[in-house]
């Protein structure tokens, strides 16, 4: 049994169980509205950083220490499983990722490698040197990008706002996205599996730019594949955690792949939403994370807001709908925490 935890408030919430409040983490936690990651940054690189075990569990311990929260997420990032496919990732200061060599043609689709555990080891590495420091005290979250996300920064050889070249390929060579989005599963199945045996208590799988598909093409190009992750997981007492920013469209689709919990964007209304789930799938969110810019008495209202909405109901994380924002002063994050810890159901 992984999850032998003192706080297993996020494992009880994520399988719907009975918790006396919610479990709070946020997504982009461990991350550069900290001072103290800066102390770190400064002296690494973003992927020296998540290279190096002890500094990835170091950094993945600021917000444990600082905020107090109910939830670890190992500091690493989605595109690494597209790096070591063998896309050539860089991250510059206020660009954000690179890949140099973009995926566009069916020789570079099938030039990327799928046997690539072994250059991910570092990952485990991590997850195993954070477990050491946490000591039971909260659960460790793993996770991967799902295949469409991870395919359009592939594809597009970074961010984009259209992902206007990715869906030129979903549209004029669906068999080439298909080649490459199974190639892209099949590394997520083993890098997640491999998490699980290096000691993650729980997963999220992130789709965050899923948004940008319609209803059919997340079917066929998004939800085919984080089904089949999802059922390829040995994961026995781990929950998984599916995101998508466009979750309030796309939620009952994805809660079809399997997973335990949903993660919510801050347009739908969470209650809304988890009625309209299957019994027994969680939801996690959905505070919109430009309410953490405010006065503390509006943080305090829209939090308590959201969980009167939310009064009664097993199977409830809190989150933001998405991470949060770089310049996001650090004592309106630690008040959220302070505010979700003091509320009882
Ligand atoms: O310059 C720096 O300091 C690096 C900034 C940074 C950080 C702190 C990046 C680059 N990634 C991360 C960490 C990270 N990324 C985590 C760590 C754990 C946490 O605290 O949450 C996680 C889970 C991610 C996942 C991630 N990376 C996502 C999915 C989540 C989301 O925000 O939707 C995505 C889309 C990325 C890509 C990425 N990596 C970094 C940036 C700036 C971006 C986004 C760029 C874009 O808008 O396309």
């Amino acid at each position: 049994m992984t999850n032998n935890l003192a706080n297993d408030l996020l494992i009880r919430a994520a399988f719907s169980k009975p918790t006396e409040r919610p479990p709070v983490w946020m997504m982009r936690q461990a991350g550069r509205f900290m001072p103290e990651y800066w102390d770190i940054k400064n002296k690494y690189s973003f992927l020296e950083m998540c290279k190096t075990p002890e500094i990835a569990a170091d950094v993945t311990m600021l917000p444990v220490d600082l905020l107090g929260i109910d939830a670890a997420i190992l500091f690493s990032d989605i595109l690494v499983t597209g790096e070591a496919m063998g896309g050539q990732l860089s991250f510059e200061q206020g660009v954000g990722p690179r890949f140099a060599n973009p995926v566009r043609t069916r020789e570079d689709a099938e030039a990327l490698r799928t046997d690539v555990l072994d250059k991910l080891q570092y990952v485990g590495d991590a997850i195993r040197a954070v477990q050491r420091r946490l000591q039971g005290r909260i659960p460790l979250i793993g996770f991967a990008g799902a295949p469409f996300t991870v395919l359009s920064y592939l594809v597009e050889g970074g961010s984009s706002r259209d992902f206007k070249r990715t869906k030129l390929l979903l549209n004029n060579e669906p068999d080439l996205a298909h080649l490459i989005l199974q190639k892209i599963a099949d590394v997520t199945v083993d890098y997640l599996n491999m998490q699980i045996a290096a000691g993650v208590n729980a997963l999220q799988l992130f789709d965050s730019w899923a948004q940008a598909l319609s209803w059919d093409d997340y079917r066929v190009f998004a939800h085919t594949y984080n089904s089949q992750i999802i059922s390829r997981l040995h994961r026995k007492d781990i929950p998984i955690i599916s995101f998508c920013k466009g979750s309030s469209v796309f939620a009952p689709v994805m809660a079809d792949a399997g997973p335990d919990v949903v993660s919510v964007d801050w347009n739908a209304d969470l209650r809304n939403i988890k009625d309209s789930l299957p019994q027994g799938v969680a939801v996690q969110g959905n505070l919109d994370p430009f309410v953490l810019y405010a006065d503390k008495k509006v943080i305090k209202e829209k939090i308590l807001q959201l969980f009167e909405r939310m009064r009664g109901q097993d199977g409830f994380i809190f989150n933001l709908g998405h991470g949060i924002m770089p310049d996001i002063p650090f004592d309106n994050v630690k008040y959220a925490v302070e505010v979700v810890k003091e509320f009882r159901f």
